[in-house]
């Protein structure tokens, strides 16, 4: 499908190797180690992992499109840690329910792969299926359910994803913080959130935790061959779970909410990885 109408057009590694040039140009970093996305409620979690270095509007970066959801932050940091780490922190991405394709959606972790970077950090907001986690509660992921119908990668290109998240990252984040929960990350396409039946599928299926996001990035990276570490932060109740409606706001209320937490929890874990 795809493929025959992409077929003369750059290839998606060659664009990532243009956006890492341009990377590497505007930062002054020619290598990045550790690639960073921050999902809705995550925006302010990238500040104490250390110095910055440079920024460039993501728009400036080819390849990269200003963002659609209010909220997300429109620029690429380069962040120094304190151990001397260079932190890429992509401060929006690209969903799949822009409807732009899936190689733009894995366009940031293609990227920083081309950047250097081997190890990748997928944050995102998402509602709750498990009703023990309130709003506010960082979990981290140890499997996806892609419900996308979709995937990043095209052709006869067969990737293992038996360890997809990586099990010695999510030790180091439990050394952090030996109380995160792991859970199951199932991704429906959106934007529009799920039905309170849909919910009640999904957790019979085995998630416990509907998005829009990270399992076509987590696939890219693997593509990549970077070590995966993804966590979420549950904003809200998935449908039907809690008896009130859900809203946007209430996902930027609970990602401000939990902001100091989840900020010092991020750097903590990435100064380690
Ligand atoms: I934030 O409840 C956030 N993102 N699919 N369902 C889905 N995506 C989400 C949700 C949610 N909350």
């Amino acid at each position: 499908m795809i493929q025959h109408a992409e077929i003369n057009e750059t290839s998606p590694f060659d664009l990532a190797q243009q956006a890492a040039q341009v990377i590497a140009q505007r930062t002054g970093v020619a290598r990045h180690d550790i690639a960073l996305v921050l999902g809705s409620g995550w925006g302010q979690a990238a500040n104490l992992i250390g110095e910055v270095v440079a920024e460039v509007p993501a728009a400036e970066v080819p390849g990269f499109h200003a963002p659609a959801v209010a909220g997300h932050v429109p620029v690429m940091r380069s962040i120094r840690t304190e151990g001397g780490r260079h932190v890429l922190v992509l401060g929006s991405r690209t969903h799949y329910y822009e409807g732009k394709g899936v190689r733009a959606v894995a366009h940031g972790m293609r990227t920083a792969a081309a950047c250097g970077a081997t190890i990748a950090v997928l944050t995102n907001g998402c509602g709750g299926v498990n009703p023990d986690w309130a709003p506010g509660q960082p979990v981290l992921i140890r499997d996806h359910i892609n419900l996308t119908g979709a995937s990043p990668l095209e052709g006869a290109t067969f990737v293992d994803l038996t360890d997809l998240y990586s099990q010695r990252l999510r030790d180091l984040a439990h050394e952090v913080d030996s109380s995160l929960p792991e859970g199951v990350y199932a991704q429906f396409p959106g934007p529009h959130y799920e039905t309170p039946a849909e919910v009640k599928m999904a957790g019979i299926l085995g998630a416990d935790l509907v998005g829009m996001s990270t399992t076509l990035e987590a696939i890219a990276a693997r593509e990549a061959k970077m070590e995966v570490l993804a966590i979420s932060l549950v904003t809200n109740h998935a449908a039907g779970i809690s008896p009130t409606a859900l809203s946007h706001e209430e996902v930027i209320e609970a990602g401000a909410q939990a902001g100091p937490r989840i900020s010092k929890l991020l750097a903590t874990i990435v100064e380690r990885l």
